[in-house]
């Protein structure tokens, strides 16, 4: 039996052990800015982009002598990007800061990122000594209320002793419903002050560290609902988007399609959400396809998991045609029935939800044609790879997309992550690229569809996942957008490849133009050539151009094998803006009042 005049608590005692113990006193003077790195410490912090200023100064102090991994990054915009590509390879948050004004509004594109994808970040932000706020401080703006669109929440501190519960908050934001960023405002007063704490006080709640954080099971008559509809389907078919990934499902799901021969199509996002060389794998859907629109138009129910079904999924809301019968699962409410009537609506996470779909189908047998149907997707992805054999292996010079994308199928290992681009790269790359192995191995960054996140999404996802190979495809208008971060790459040491496609051009803008308004009507579309090669190499990393179609498989293989930092190849790909659309000639293409063609 425990003697509790030993064992119980006693903070008296405690004191006297610690003393004993020749630890310091209970309390410890600290200042604000230690308080909050002490507290990202006890979170689990990766690493830390940011640039300085006055303000968070002695947060930048304490995270030099605790030894947190903290980055000068030299754009706020890429530190975000960064740490959203962190989180979203590691589910872990992602940590981002950046002084008051110019430092937050810079901070704004990335975070919209996050907010829209999903991926859980912290951003700290410094603010003006409350003082004299909002007496012409330098560099002061409405930084709250710039911010409070592009994030989950803003969380501004006001009392310096609030440092850990707040802190404890915004991860508790981050990585709850659909995870999202949290700008955590810090005046320069909270963080220069000094308080009397308990270190050992400086604690995180394990179960916020990652996201999900929680997971929700769907409606129990819901549910029920929807697996008599999977159950007598003859032709279902799962549309998978990014939310997938934030949920970690993709495991569940590949499982959940085996067991009941369900194909699954995916968006950019959810690539990877059955490996692409799965015999259920039905490739991309909606602007771009292989073959899962036609299976779409086809399908008696679809099951759309973690996906907004937004304009690019759906081909600007024409994809699924109307009439079909969906079962829509989300872990927003409100996204169910935002575009699509949903005939059953399953409100929680993903993997709960798949699981809990598994287990109401179980005993259950699909209908004899299932199979057929899941046959379908064999014989007609054969048949699209066939098709598709001459763009993925083109002798094109200059080098085709497509012949890149060939190239990076053959080489790249099944651990890969493909860090895509907003412009081009994305719609090629989700198209076109085979990822052998399920999970999150395809990062574009769809949330927002910046140009600029190739680079620096490049660096957050070596940075979660050191061990995998990285490659990223840029545009060169993208890649001009951030190289200043081959600079950061470098001091890091983080050997990332960045792929940039060599246009000469805001490609995509041209071939919209060269579409719309006819040959030689361009406008403010095309970039001084230049030879990113020379500018890595300048910059002092290693840098390759690649200008006809058999160079590019070694330069690649040289990319794999290196490990000391950036690896720039700058590829040299058509200028004519006839040829730039994927898996569209430009030539052919009708425009339809209102809609996109690309
Ligand atoms: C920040 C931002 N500005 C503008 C756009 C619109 N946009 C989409 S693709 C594109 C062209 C980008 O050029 P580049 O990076 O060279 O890629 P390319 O299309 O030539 O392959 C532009 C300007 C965007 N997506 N993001
Ligand atoms: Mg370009």
């Amino acid at each position: 039996m425990p003697d509790t005049l030993t064992h119980g608590p006693s903070p008296i005692r405690e004191r006297g052990e610690r003393l004993r113990e020749g630890k310091a006193e209970m309390t410890n003077e600290m200042t604000g800015g230690e308080v909050l790195a002490r507290m990202l410490q006890a979170h689990g912090a990766g690493p830390i982009f940011g640039m300085g200023g006055f303000q968070l100064l002695p947060f930048y102090d304490a995270c030099r002598r605790l030894g947190l991994s903290h980055s000068l990054i030299n754009d706020e915009r890429c530190g975000a990007f960064a740490a959203d590509a962190y989180a979203k390879v590691s589910g872990r948050v992602g940590l981002v800061d950046a002084t008051l004004g110019p430092g937050a509004t810079n901070l704004v594109t990335g975070l919209v990122e996050a907010l829209n994808a999903g991926s859980p970040i912290v951003a700290i932000v410094g603010d003006t000594h409350r003082a004299h706020s909002w007496k012409n401080m330098t560099q002061e703006a409405h930084q709250a209320e710039i911010l409070r669109p592009a994030v989950k929440e803003v969380i501004r501190v006001e009392v310096t002793a609030r440092l850990p519960e707040l802190v404890r908050r915004a991860f508790a934001v981050a990585t709850t419903g659909r995870p999202g960023p949290v700008a955590l405002i810090v005046p320069e007063d909270v963080c220069h002050d000094t308080i009397a704490l308990d270190p050992e006080s400086l604690t995180a709640n394990a179960r916020y560290q990652m996201a999900p954080a929680l997971r929700a099971r769907p409606d129990a008559h819901a549910l029920a609902e929807a697996a008599a509809l999977l159950a007598g389907a003859e032709r279902p078919l799962i549309l998978a988007g990014g939310g997938v990934h934030i949920s970690r499902a993709a495991q569940a799901l590949q499982t959940f399609a085996e067991r009941f021969q369900i194909p699954v199509a995916h968006t950019m996002s959810g690539k990877g959400a059955v490996a692409c060389s799965s015999p259920l794998s039905a490739g991309l859907f909606g602007r771009y396809d292989r073959i899962a629109n036609g299976m779409i138009a086809e399908a008696d129910v679809l099951l759309a998991v973690g996906c907004k079904l937004g304009e690019i999924a759906t081909k600007r809301y024409t994809v699924p045609p109307p009439g079909k019968t969906l079962i829509h699962l989300d872990i927003v409410a409100e996204e169910i029935d935002r575009t699509y009537p949903a005939a059953v609506a399953l409100w929680g996470d993903a993997k709960a939800g798949l699981n809990a779909l598994n287990d109401a189908l179980a005993g259950k047998s699909p209908p004899a044609a299932r199979s057929a149907w899941s046959d379908e997707v064999v014989t007609r992805m054969a048949a699209w790879r066939e098709s598709a054999r001459e763009r993925l292996e083109s002798e094109e010079v200059p080098v085709s997309m497509g012949r890149l994308i060939g190239e990076l199928n053959r080489l790249l290992p099944g651990d890969a992550i493909l860090v895509a681009d907003g412009g081009f790269a994305a719609h090629w790359g989700g198209l076109l690229f085979d990822q052998r192995q399920a999970g999150r191995g395809f990062l574009p960054d769809r949330g927002f569809a910046s140009i600029g996140y190739g680079l620096p999404g490049a660096m957050g996802a070596k940075l979660a996942a050191p061990e995998r190979p990285v490659m990223a495809i840029t545009g060169d208008g993208g890649f001009n957008m951030v190289l200043g971060e081959l600079e950061t790459a470098r001091r890091m040491g983080l050997a990332v490849t960045i792929i940039v496609v060599n246009n000469a051009a805001s490609g995509y803008v041209k071939a919209l133009q060269h579409l719309m308004y006819g040959e030689g009507a361009y406008q403010s579309s095309d970039l001084a050539e230049t030879n990113y090669a020379r500018v890595a190499e300048a910059m002092g990393c290693r840098g390759v151009r690649v200008e006809t179609p058999d160079a590019l498989a070694p330069a690649l293989k040289e990319a794999l094998a290196n490990k000391d930092g950036p690896f720039v190849i700058d590829l040299v790909v058509t200028r004519d803006p006839a040829k730039m659309l994927p898996a569209a000639d430009s030539r052919a293409v009708q425009v339809k009042k209102g809609d996109r063609v690309a």
